[in-house]
């Protein structure tokens, strides 16, 4: 296949599993024979192969198979309401949020929000948050002081590839870096 229609593929992947109710439960998963019917009707040579390749190389690590490999979901990223049973961690001392200078005003306003998402994203590096804002604009990462968000008794989460997620975090454990 070649390798923009499977980058094409993949985007289809990631809306059905993250922000698509047609097809996942409430844990998120979807049953792998959906998935193909799916991406079949854009794609008919489509195999189970394919599925797999592009789950194994995906750059993020956003998709997991379960253990028999007949269900797959998104680890992180949803916009409709699922519990993919994240784990609850003790974060860094300081996490990383990449975003745009646009927002800025607002997100010092009213703080990170997780706008069209379930969570806010964080970053553990400072390199990945800067990629992420550079999505977005002008690229700016926020310094997240993680520790005392814990000790006020603020929630995060890791997912399976790593992405730290909070559900809201407040202007004043936020600094604006470069
Ligand atoms: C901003 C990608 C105004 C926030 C990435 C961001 C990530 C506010 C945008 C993952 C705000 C939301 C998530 C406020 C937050 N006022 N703007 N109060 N609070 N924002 O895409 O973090 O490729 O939902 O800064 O790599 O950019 O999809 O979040 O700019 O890990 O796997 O509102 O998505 O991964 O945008 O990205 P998003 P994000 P995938």
């Amino acid at each position: 296949m070649q390798p923009n229609q499977m980058t094409r593929l993949s985007r289809r992947l990631s809306y059905l599993l993250r922000h698509s109710t047609q097809y996942i439960d409430h844990h998120g998963w979807a049953k792998v024979e959906d998935v193909l019917a799916a991406l079949g009707e854009r794609c008919p040579s489509f195999s189970q192969e394919d599925l797999e390749e592009i789950v194994r190389t995906d750059s993020k690590g956003r998709y997991s198979f379960d253990a028999d490999h007949r269900r797959i979901r998104a680890n992180q990223g949803h916009s409709v309401p699922v519990d993919v049973e994240l784990e609850e961690l003790t974060p860094p001392e300081v996490l990383y949020h990449g975003t745009a200078t646009r927002f800025l005003d607002r997100i010092f306003r009213e703080g990170l929000l997780p706008m069209t998402r379930l969570y806010c994203h964080l970053s553990a590096d400072f390199d990945t948050a800067h990629a992420v804002g550079a999505r977005r604009g002008k690229p700016v990462v926020l310094r997240v002081d993680a520790a005392a968000m814990a000790r006020e008794g603020y929630v995060f989460y890791r997912s399976e590839n790593g992405v730290w997620l909070t559900k809201t975090v407040p202007p004043c454990f936020l600094t604006p870096l470069a």
